[in-house]
């Protein structure tokens, strides 16, 4: 984790990107977008998660995808092959999207496309297990990534990513039958952390478990529609 208070500047770095997360957030209301913030250790499968949920959904929901990488456009241009709009933002050293980053892409979306015309907005953090937990963008929900080849103990050795889910997929299942690892354990010790998290078992290679992940996509986006459309009645 980064030293977040920084006493020689007086500042408070959390306070700053929360502010910055707002901004974002109030973007994303006002245009009637639900935000998640895809994150995991590096490798766990978000990019692969991202390509089979393009595949599947973009028929249905229009999207865009927030990429964010500490050097390449590897994984951006993977996603591209959707046809979506993918923007890449390069972290430089950093090893987690911070609000002010994700506000870059957020106007670039703005600026290059009908905004209120999407639906959804994937970001795909830096790989990193521990940091972007902790910084917001402005997400409506935290989706955090475990594959079965991380070990079942990490959930209480990385608390805070645990914690702060909103949805925790258990990646690459397919694997488990070549693995020492017990699924069940990995839930156990991932609802130790946080009762209420949905937890979804899934495979990227081989569907298994896909369409429950489809089917919450599904039900966050249409749950935030609704919510967006009473606000602007309320206001009206
Ligand atoms: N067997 C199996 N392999 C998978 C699955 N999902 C992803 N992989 C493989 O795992 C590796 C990493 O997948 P990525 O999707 O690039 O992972 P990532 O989390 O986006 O990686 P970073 O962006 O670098 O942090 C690739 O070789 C994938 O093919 C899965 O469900 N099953
Ligand atoms: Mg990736
Ligand atoms: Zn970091
Ligand atoms: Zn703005």
């Amino acid at each position: 984790m980064h030293q977040t208070f920084d006493a020689a500047l007086g500042i408070n770095l959390l306070h700053a990107n929360q502010q910055g997360a707002d901004h974002n957030r109030s973007h994303f209301d006002e245009w009637g977008i639900i935000c998640f913030n895809i994150m995991s250790s590096p490798g766990a499968g978000k990019t692969a998660l991202l390509e089979r949920t393009l595949a599947t959904l973009s028929d249905e929901l229009k999207i865009a995808v927030i990429e964010g990488d500490m050097t390449t456009d590897l994984d951006a241009e993977r996603l591209r092959k959707y046809g979506v709009p993918v923007i890449a933002i390069n972290t430089g050293r950093s090893c987690h999207l911070d609000s002010k980053m994700v506000a870059g892409g957020i106007h670039r979306l703005e600026h290059e496309y009908n905004p209120s015309e999407f639906d959804l907005v994937l970001v795909e953090n830096v790989g990193n297990l521990v940091c972007p937990a902790e910084f917001e963008v402005g997400e409506h929900a935290k989706v955090a990534l475990l594959s079965v080849t991380e070990g079942e103990d990490k959930p209480l050795k990385y608390p805070i990513m645990f914690q702060e889910a909103d949805c925790l997929l258990i990646t690459k299942i397919d694997l488990a039958p070549y693995l020492d690892v017990d699924i069940s354990q990995i839930e156990a010790n991932v609802r130790q952390m946080n009762p209420d998290v949905t937890i979804i078992p899934v495979s990227a290679k081989t569907s298994e478990g896909l369409e429950a992940w489809f089917d919450w996509v599904r039900s966050q986006t249409s749950q935030q529609q609704q919510d967006c459309a009473l606000h602007l009645l309320a206001k009206s």
